[in-house]
């Protein structure tokens, strides 16, 4: 939510290495998978679901996926 808010704000695409770290911890873990599994389905409104990684505008299975997979500290 921060960095899309960020990105609106400010009118251009910001350099986000960890799109993933949802809880802006600097790594992807146990925090991120539960914000991304309280989100999970359809999102309210699109650019307002920053776990739908996949941008299907929906958090589902694949962002879960997507999620795992960039498991650890962040880049
Ligand atoms: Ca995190
Ligand atoms: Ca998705």
């Amino acid at each position: 939510m921060r960095s899309n808010f960020f990105v609106d704000a400010v009118g251009i695409t910001v350099e986000n290495a960890c799109p993933w770290d949802l809880d802006d911890s600097n790594n992807v873990g146990v925090k991120d998978l539960l914000i991304l599994l309280g989100t999970w389905g359809p999102c309210p409104k699109k650019g307002d679901c920053p776990a739908d990684f996949d941008d299907s505008n929906d958090v589902g299975v694949k962002d879960l996926l997507i999620l795992l997979g960039a498991w650890g500290p962040c880049p």
